[in-house]
């Protein structure tokens, strides 16, 4: 049987600015959290930095070459905010503007659709120094930013993503302290998530102002496809403590314009979300044209108790997490395409009129070139064949599904891990930067040609 998909479905893949450009000096640039964080002995394995990375600052017409004989017809990327607004203050640096938009001009060249996110975790440190996404005021520095990028740019680039996974960025970045800025607080990680649905409402407006009328404004959110380990009332509970700290923490402001009363209630002895103003949920769910989802792996929870510090506040004395059955990709994450399938449908059942992207989706496994110069890598292929078709399938269900984007298009800086993860289809040799298309790129660009897969 094949699984066709529609005429004008969004073929991409995905990167994100400090995990691919380096360059990390250059052209006015300033750190960023995570050059302050990967500096820092012990946060990162092996003391890898976004120093280099895959230098694709220097090397955007060989990668949009590349991206053209895959056949994509679109290409999502992180401007890298420090280099925009390397102070997160005052003007554009024209430098870092000109390098978005030469990107953007050879994207547009090579027929591929510029598909730009605002925010992918890298916070410029001055405004870290000033307390960062627990702060009210960076939410403000972040909309005025999204508004000099859209000036600059915005006629250009039509698809604009305001954040990249606030999940991570509040809580591995402030409550288990593995991410950048590395801070290890309930109560800030808390506050970090209601500052960066803030910053999302405020940029989304900021935006609106700027790009045509028929520009595409949207936001990235890594949805946990929760499954309870069994129906006992304990392990029900667990679920839903995790969805509200998972989901429903940016779903309800962000579309429902409230807060999810569970999750006040599970937070009670941290917050008393009092930092949560008057009007601030209007802003929060100002109207957005789709949502993007990024799915890995199902998270399998039960009643119990899990390590601390934990980027689940309200939960890790309740609530234990176990590795889902079946095969894993090198990360240890479990190989489950039902999940990404779940939750497609609950979003088609819970945001009607929603369109949907999968924004990221993609597995890591130990890669290496043979002595032809060829990197296997069927593991790769079977995992994003069984996810297009959970994709093929809940579009036959319903689900407005409007594109892929295989996370990655390169090896890159898996933050935590550094270069130690390859999540990409072309296999980047760090030490040469030399790349290399591995098989599955050349599979995905078949299933391009193909419009999907034939089974
Ligand atoms: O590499 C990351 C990406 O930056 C955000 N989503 C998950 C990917 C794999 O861990």
């Amino acid at each position: 049987m094949n699984a066709l998909f529609p005429d004008g479905f969004r073929w991409g893949a995905a990167t994100a600015a400090y995990q691919i450009e380096g360059a990390a000096t250059e052209d006015g640039r300033t750190p960023s959290i995570w050059d302050t964080f990967s500096r820092t002995p012990g946060k990162v394995r092996n003391g890898d930095t976004g120093d280099i990375a895959a230098d694709h600052y220097h090397r955007v017409r060989e990668d949009v070459a590349l991206m053209k004989d895959l056949g994509l017809t679109d290409y999502r990327f992180s401007l890298s905010w420090s280099r925009v607004q390397p102070t997160g203050r005052g003007p554009a640096v024209q430098k870092g503007l000109d390098f978005y938009r030469g990107l953007a001009d050879e994207l547009l060249e090579a027929g591929i659709r510029p598909v730009a996110t605002l925010y992918h975790w890298d916070l410029p440190q001055e405004l870290e120094d000033a307390g960062g996404w627990p702060e009210r005021a960076t939410a403000e520095r972040f909309a005025e930013y999204a508004g000099l990028a859209a000036e600059a740019l915005g006629d250009r680039i039509t698809t604009w993503t305001t954040l990249n996974e606030p999940w991570c960025a509040a809580f591995l970045g402030y409550g288990s302290g593995v991410h950048a800025p590395g801070r290890t607080d309930d109560a800030a990680a808390l506050r970090a998530a209601h500052h960066l649905n803030l910053a999302h409402g405020l940029a989304a407006q900021a935006l609106r102002a700027a790009v045509p009328a028929s520009a595409e404004l949207s936001l990235t959110l890594n949805l946990h496809a929760i499954r309870a380990l069994s129906d006992s009332p304990e392990d029900r509970d667990a679920a839903r403590r995790i969805d509200a700290v998972g989901n429903r923490i940016f779903l309800d402001p962000v579309f429902h314009g409230r807060l999810p009363a569970d999750l006040v209630e599970d937070t009670a002895g941290i917050t008393d979300w009092s930092f949560v103003r008057d009007g601030d949920l209007e802003v929060t769910s100002t109207p957005i044209d789709s949502l993007g989802v990024n799915y890995y792996a199902p998270t399998v929870v039960g009643a119990g108790v899990s390590d601390s510090p934990s980027p689940w506040p309200g939960a890790p004395d309740r609530v234990r997490f176990e590795p889902a059955p079946g095969p894993r990709t090198a990360m240890g994450w479990s190989v489950d395409a039902d999940g990404l399938y779940e939750l497609l449908v609950r979003l088609r059942d819970e945001l009607p009129g929603v369109p949907l992207l999968i924004t990221e989706n993609g597995a890591a496994y130990d890669d290496y070139a043979d002595p032809e110069g060829e990197v296997h890598d069927p593991e790769r292929v079977a995992y994003v064949e069984a996810h297009l078709a959970a994709a093929h399938r809940a579009l036959s269900d319903g689900v407005d599904l409007r594109g892929y984007f295989l996370w990655s298009l390169l090896d890159n800086f898996e933050w935590a891990y550094g270069y130690g993860k390859r999540f990409g289809i072309v296999h980047v040799d760090f030490a040469s930067q030399r790349r290399t298309p591995k098989d599955s790129a050349r599979w995905y660009a078949e299933v391009i040609r193909r419009g999907g897969l034939a089974r």
